[in-house]
């Protein structure tokens, strides 16, 4: 089998920088060697197109003192780039950037899957499941999808408090009213049924989007099912839900938020209370294991948070979350 890494360093749909390290440090660490010595064959894109990038790309020839050299590409002074003012529409931040990065993130995972491949995305921030969700869907209309997180990520542009599209991605798949805009609507259709789509890991979830939820009758095991019944039968239930014969193509969007703040610290908005290193692995193992996954996410690894110790956990947890989700087992 063949994964095709898709490495994210965006993250342009949150208000903290360093979360768009995370593709290069969990690819230091080994990821590729790590996949490769599971059986599969990898590929991995150059994220240079991904990186926090305005949407203009100038020719230094006509580049001003508005131009900024930006985050790698600054190495190489003929891709100066002009940063161009993206202000908020209505309550969402930088929509220009997220839309124009998500549209790209989704044409490169439309054509991964489209080859048969695996496209596993290394965020980066939680919006660019946007993209993710969009192009897997692309290939596999029938696909049914997990989020694993402590954070629905369903605001609307009208619900959102925070302006963070992080916190909207699953509204515009589902096209939740409010979400028929610009600059979004020129390349993101809807394409994910309420049905499509159950949650596992929630503890943080906004007022509006309890509300949401229960409008459009969203399967969510919360931390209280997980408590209730134990991880094995949570993800039985959940793929019941979803994937009830389960011959359906699976897309994992693992938020590594979901995981308890004492396994993954360093993620931008960690919630106590969370999945336990095991139950964490459970859910990828488990799904590994239906032979069903043909697309994953690990996102919002930031290696800039916290101690040395605390990053060195946290990416060590996206890998091993990555690797289960590709098939290692214990035994
Ligand atoms: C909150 C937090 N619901 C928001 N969301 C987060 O900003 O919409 N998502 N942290 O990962
Ligand atoms: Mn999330
Ligand atoms: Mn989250
Ligand atoms: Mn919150």
């Amino acid at each position: 089998p063949t994964v095709g890494i898709v490495g994210c360093p965006f993250s342009g749909g949150q208000g903290r920088t360093g979360v768009d390290l995370a593709p290069n440090k969990l690819i230091q660490a080994g990821l590729v060697e790590q996949l490769t010595n599971l059986g599969w064959e990898v590929n991995y894109n150059s994220q240079e197109k991904y990186i926090d990038i305005p949407y203009n790309p100038i020719p230094p020839s006509s580049s001003t003192n508005q131009s900024a050299k930006v985050g790698n590409i600054s190495q190489d002074d003929t891709k100066t780039i002009q940063r161009l003012p993206d202000e908020d529409i209505g309550k969402m931040k930088k929509p220009r950037l997220v839309s124009s990065v998500n549209k790209l993130v989704s044409k490169e995972v439309e054509d991964i899957a489209k080859k048969g491949w695996l496209p596993l995305t290394l965020g980066g921030d939680h919006s660019l499941a946007m993209g993710t969700v969009s192009g897997t869907k692309a290939k596999y209309p029938d696909a049914c999808l997990i989020w694993v997180d402590a954070h629905a990520d369903i605001n609307t542009p009208n619900s959102t408090d925070s302006g963070n599209l992080h916190g909207c991605p699953v509204s515009f798949l589902l096209g939740l009213e409010g979400t028929d805009v610009a600059p979004f609507n020129e390349w993101l259709k809807p394409c994910l049924k309420p049905q499509e789509i159950v949650y596992i890991g929630l503890r943080d979830v906004d007022g509006p989007e309890k509300e949401i939820l229960k409008k459009h009758g969203i399967k969510a095991f919360s931390m209280h099912h997980v408590d209730k019944y134990g991880i094995g039968k949570v993800v039985e239930m959940a793929l019941d839900h979803v994937n009830p014969d389960r011959s359906k193509p699976i897309h994992l969007s693992y938020d590594v938020d979901a995981l308890d703040p004492i396994v993954a610290p360093s993620t931008g908005t960690p919630v106590r209370g969370g999945l336990s290193f095991r139950e964490g692995h459970y859910i990828t193992e488990a799904l590994a294991e239906t032979g069903c996954l043909v697309s994953v996410d690990i996102m919002e690894v930031n290696p800039s948070l916290l101690d040395p110790n605390s990053v060195e956990k946290t990416v060590a947890a996206g890998l091993s979350l990555a690797r289960a989700s590709l098939g290692e087992t214990l035994l």
